[in-house]
């Protein structure tokens, strides 16, 4: 009776060793497509927070390409990581990434762009954390209307650059967002020219920019929105470069990270009027802490999560990270 005993005690001590994972072997990969943007920095560094308060690793790991995802994961593989977070330079390489990271053996969710098929829809299989996109957009619109009025521009004279990268669904969510809410407010859809950017950073903005105020040199007063601060920067370089003043211009963006504290930072006003803080806390803490979750707890993060904005101006934007705990 004794040794049955011992044996079922034994059993049970093999079944908790092999399900109870402890913290200090958890370790989480975190892959983003655009390691020197400050967004990213951030996610990263919140990301990292978390695993300090809980005891778990995170290998961070920067992928632009298609080919540094696929050796990215292969790399989490071979360090005897369980599971990894990604925000992929391309969407439409979702099926391959899923396929990746069940050959070796990981844990997957996403952060910011969500995964695709073939056809162009959201694997919803995959757990997901990204942002209201058309939500925050629209509270972009709205931002850039009310200042229009403010500064008594008549709206026909008025010309939009609508920095764009189609290819990314988010990204077109939040211009369309922005152009439904300056469409409600009078702005005439004609005076929107698009400017498609070849990557998402500042420079493509920039060049993307320019060809659009090159070809209507004639328009006096300018707006601006895209898919982040580094696109509304980049018009904003882009009318500066061409000479028209910050009073002319209003561009607001999306993120609030320092590329855009950085701006209001200067001592004169440029046209980078605003931007809608997003959490990279949210972004970087909960997805990370999720992952470990699943990892150490068995507890399946939800499907998807879209967090929200709070718009914020060059005098207020302090008070607005504070509010959000993004400090
Ligand atoms: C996309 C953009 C980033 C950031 C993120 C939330 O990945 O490229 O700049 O806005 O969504």
């Amino acid at each position: 009776m004794r040794s049955f005993k011992a044996a079922i005690l034994a059993g049970t001590f093999a079944i908790m060793a092999a399900t109870n994972v402890f913290a200090a072997d958890v370790k989480i990969g975190f892959i983003v497509k655009q390691p020197e943007e400050p967004w990213f920095q951030d996610e990263w560094k919140f990301a990292e927070q978390a695993g300090k308060e809980k005891g778990f690793t995170v290998v961070k790991i920067g992928a632009e390409d298609g080919e540094k995802v696929q050796s990215a994961i292969d790399n989490l593989g071979a360090q005897g990581v369980q599971g990894f977070i990604i925000c992929t330079p391309d969407v439409k390489l979702g099926p391959g990434i899923v396929a990746k990271a069940e050959a070796n053996g990981l844990k997957l969710m996403t952060v910011d762009d969500r995964l695709v098929d073939a056809s162009g829809n959201a694997l919803e299989d995959v757990a997901h954390m990204g942002i209201s996109a058309t939500k925050i957009g629209e509270t972009v619109g709205q931002a850039i209307a009310e200042e229009i009025k403010k500064r008594g521009w008549d709206m026909k004279q008025v010309g939009a650059i609508r920095v764009s990268y189609d290819s990314l669904p988010t990204a077109v969510d939040r211009v369309e967002g922005a152009i439904a809410a300056l469409k409600a407010a009078g702005f005439p859809a004609e005076n929107i020219y698009d400017a498609p950017q070849a990557k998402t950073d500042t420079e493509a903005a920039l060049n993307a920019s320019t060809t659009v105020l090159n070809k209507h040199a004639d328009v006096k007063y300018w707006i601006a929105f895209g898919l982040n601060d580094e696109a509304v920067l980049g018009a904003v370089r882009a009318s500066e470069s061409v000479g028209i003043p910050a009073s002319n211009f209003i561009g607001v963006g999306i993120g609030g990270a320092d590329s855009a504290i950085n701006e209001f930072k200067k001592a004169d006003a440029t046209g980078f009027f605003g931007t809608v803080i997003i959490s990279p806390k949210r972004h970087g803490y909960e997805t990370a802490l999720n992952m470990y979750e699943w990892v150490a707890n068995s507890k399946e993060p939800e499907k998807l999560i879209l967090t929200s904005g709070a718009l914020a101006l060059r005098g207020d934007y302090e008070k607005v990270r504070k509010d959000l705990g993004i400090e």
